[in-house]
């Protein structure tokens, strides 16, 4: 056999083992190593029955996803495993899949290519493939609603959710669950099934008959609202749909007419982008693998807020126990109110029951003093953004907590290395930047402060995963990553209505382009005196002359915060629906007159552009600067942390699918019309832009530096 599949027997069963660290995926050599391993079992009059099963961790992640990468490019044509899966079911000896941790998307496919399949109580079973933009392409759409059921089927693959191994027998997806080992309770399943019959899944159509069309038409509604702008779910729900009307074969071929469409298309290159970038962004050239981390047992956060409740519920979530400290027993009680009403919502909605709950509030503790907080092996500060208050709090917490206690602040602009001058222990020191809100968003930005040791950092990396968090390590410049870059992008956003956009306009154009909430809707959200606060902190640091956007501050010298105070660029009703508001037009219209700016019609291709490229240059100069480490790092950001379009891969990867040429001409235009200080373009694109080259070329000549 081949060095990725190997092929033993056990008395009279053959054992095909899938040997491709780490993931099993199907790389080239092991769909054909397993085809004829399973022929040369067929010869093998020895052998009654084959059990093919995975080695390492898991049964098969799917297709090598790199090879996609391969075939997009051209470097290589476009595979097929069908061939492979059909040439399986032949085989005249039965063949029982074993699967434990995951069989995804192809791996999910070899299994139903199998006669039977017998599953660990661990084990996961999904067709992801939508979430990489494509559709199942190897007859998971035209086999699993034969075996599920048409409306389970339209489910897995138009959402891409992995289901439990229990749910996946309950479907009849596979046919035992096996408790202890599962190579010994694989082996005695096919040692009954040997002398029986063999199912071929591609047959069974029992399943497709007197099917509900309202199937389809529901699934379709609810892509279109909650994968809005991606045509993959779409098209798997075709491709499913398919199975009920077209014999198997011509179900196939509509299945690999789809799935090249949407593998050939920018979204799912945008995707895949996306499931490496999360992947990439946790290697750290100059942080080896080895680096040595602080174990974390328990953890402090200071602040029962919006931010530092959030924060204490990830520990809690994790299992690890939490104290949370306030000034006053009502910020504290309300802080907690809080946590205990989120938890009870999960509750309700089925997410995990009351027992988990109940579990959970007792890791959290509540209280007004420091007591304990010198057990903590990490303390979190969640106050508010201010400096004086950060240094103030930071002083008390090095004289509390245990050497070895990282001090971490929740800080979203300020400079982590004077925040951590109020310590002696600037090494301990480093920004772990939630974003809200905090239970629910993946990001969490990890800032790097000049003396932040390496420890420090992989084991913030490494708790961040515990915390069910897309880590981003970022450079200590003011915002950091987001931050930074959100500056500009909401400057143009307040710019292009004081030149005669309305805010509707400008809302309504970005969420068109697929951000989850226009820019106006999301600082009325996140509340304008946040802003405020912070402009006035950063006032010495305005440019005289340069012109700075002068709505927001209006609106909150009229106690206007958004949408906490029900109105702010919009108004906002008892159920916080968003109203027009005439009064803060006629408001923008006199900041304008006030300010001599001359008002006329924008397109929506302007709107696109100004706050993309205002976006994107920005993240070209912070890159330039070596606060990202590489641009996949700002992609992953904005898509975990500021709603960014996944489908469009991050702000980095859109400039690339647009040029970088032709995104710096327009940047240059912008710095014609509205001046250096505001739009002179970054160093680094204009390079780029010169060498005709991308940002992605510049990330993999960054990782062959590192790796040189
Ligand atoms: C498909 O199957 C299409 C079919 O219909 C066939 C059509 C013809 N390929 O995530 P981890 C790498 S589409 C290549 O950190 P975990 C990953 O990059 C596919 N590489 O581990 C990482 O590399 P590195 C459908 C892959 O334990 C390493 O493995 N399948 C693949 O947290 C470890 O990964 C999916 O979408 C792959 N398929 O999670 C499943 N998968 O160490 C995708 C992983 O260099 N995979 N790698 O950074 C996953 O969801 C998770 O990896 C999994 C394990 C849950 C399996």
């Amino acid at each position: 056999m081949s060095e990725l599949v190997k092929l033993t027997r056990l008395e009279d069963i053959a054992v095909v083992t899938i040997d491709n660290p780490p993931v099993n995926a199907l790389s080239p050599g092991v769909p054909e190593g397993i085809v004829q391993a399973i022929e040369a079992a067929a010869h093998d009059p020895a052998v009654k029955a084959v059990v093919v099963i995975g080695a390492g961790s898991t049964f098969i992640a799917g297709a090598d996803i790199r090879e996609f990468q391969k075939m997009t490019s051209g470097e290589k044509p476009r595979g097929t495993l069908l061939p492979a899966l059909l040439a399986i079911e032949d085989s005249p000896k039965p063949v029982v899949m074993a699967i434990h941790g995951q069989a995804l998307g192809g791996g999910m496919e070899v299994s139903m290519a199998g006669h039977y399949r017998v599953i660990a109580p661990s084990a996961q079973v999904g067709q992801p493939e939508v979430k990489l933009g494509i559709i199942p392409g190897a007859a998971g759409t035209q086999r699993l609603p034969r075996l599920a059921g048409v409306a389970k089927a339209v489910e897995m693959c138009a959402f891409g959710e992995p289901i439990s191994a229990q749910e996946a027998l309950t479907l009849a997806i596979v046919d035992r669950i096996i408790d202890g080992d599962l190579l010994t309770g694989a082996v005695a399943f096919a040692r009954e099934v040997a002398d029986r019959p063999a199912p071929k899944s591609r047959q069974r159509n029992e399943k497709l008959s007197n099917v509900d069309p309202s199937i389809f038409a529901i699934a379709r509604d609810t892509a279109r609202k909650t994968k809005r702008g991606q045509p993959a779910p779409l098209a798997a729900i075709d491709a499913v749909e398919a199975s009920t009307k077209l014999p198997f074969e011509e179900g196939c071929k509509l299945e690999a007419k789809l799935f090249s469409e949407c593998l050939y298309s920018i979204q799912s290159k945008a995707l895949i982008h996306a499931f490496f970038g999360e992947r990439t962004v946790n290697k750290i050239p100059d942080i080896p693998k080895a680096t040595p981390v602080y174990e974390i047992r328990r953890a402090a956060v200071i602040g029962a807020g919006t931010m530092g409740g959030g924060i204490a519920m990830n520990y809690a979530n994790a299992g690890i126990p939490v104290i949370v400290k306030e000034t006053t027993q009502e910020a504290l009680d309300r802080g907690i109110g809080i946590i205990r009403k989120n938890y009870a919502n999960s509750v309700q909605k089925g997410r995990f029951s009351q027992a988990v709950m109940d579990e959970r509030m007792t890791l959290i503790t509540p209280q007004l003093s420091y007591d304990g907080f010198d057990q903590a092996d990490i303390i979190v500060e969640a106050v508010f953004e201010g400096m004086a208050l950060k240094k103030q709090v930071f002083g008390q917490i090095d004289a509390i907590a245990k050497p070895a206690c990282i001090l971490a602040s929740n800080t979203s602009t300020l400079d982590v290395d004077e925040i951590a001058s109020a310590t002696k222990r600037p090494e301990m020191v480093i920004g772990h930047h939630f974003f809200s809100p905090a239970n629910v968003m993946r990001l969490l930005e990890v800032v790097r402060g000049k003396a932040t040791g390496k420890e420090v950092i992989a084991t913030s990396m490494a708790l961040a995963k515990r915390l069910k968090k897309v880590a981003v390590l970022a450079g200590n410049c003011r915002g950091f990553i987001g931050n930074r870059m959100l500056g500009p992008y909401f400057r143009e956003a307040q710019f292009l209505i004081e030149e005669g956009a309305s805010v509707e306009e400008v809302n309504q154009t970005l969420y068109d382009f697929g951000w989850a909430m226009g820019p106006l809707s999301v600082s009325d959200l996140a509340g304008l005196d946040v802003g405020w606060r912070i402009r006035k902190e950063f006032k010495h640091l305005e440019k005289p002359g340069v012109r700075i956007p002068r709505v927001a501050d209006r609106l909150c010298e009229l106690g206007r915060f958004g949408q906490k105070t029900g109105r702010g660029f919009l108004k906002y009703d008892a159920e916080r629906r968003p109203l027009p508001d005439p009064e803060t037009a006629a408001l923008i219209e006199a900041v304008a007159r006030e300010a001599g700016i001359e008002r006329r019609n924008i397109t929506r291709e302007e709107i696109v552009d100004r706050c993309l490229f205002a976006l994107v240059n920005e993240g070209a100069k912070l890159l330039g600067e070596g606060f990202a480490l590489r641009a996949v790092d700002i992609d992953i950001v904005y898509l975990n942390g500021y709603g960014f379009p996944a489908w469009r891969g991050g702000p980095m990867f859109y400039a690339d699918t647009v040029g970088l040429g032709k995104v710096l001409a327009r940047i240059q235009e912008f710095e014609a019309r509205h001046g250096s200080d505001l739009w002179s373009p970054a160093p680094l694109l204009q390079r780029l832009a010169q060498d005709g080259r991308t940002f992605a070329d510049f990330d993999r000549q960054t990782a062959s530096q590192a790796s040189a």
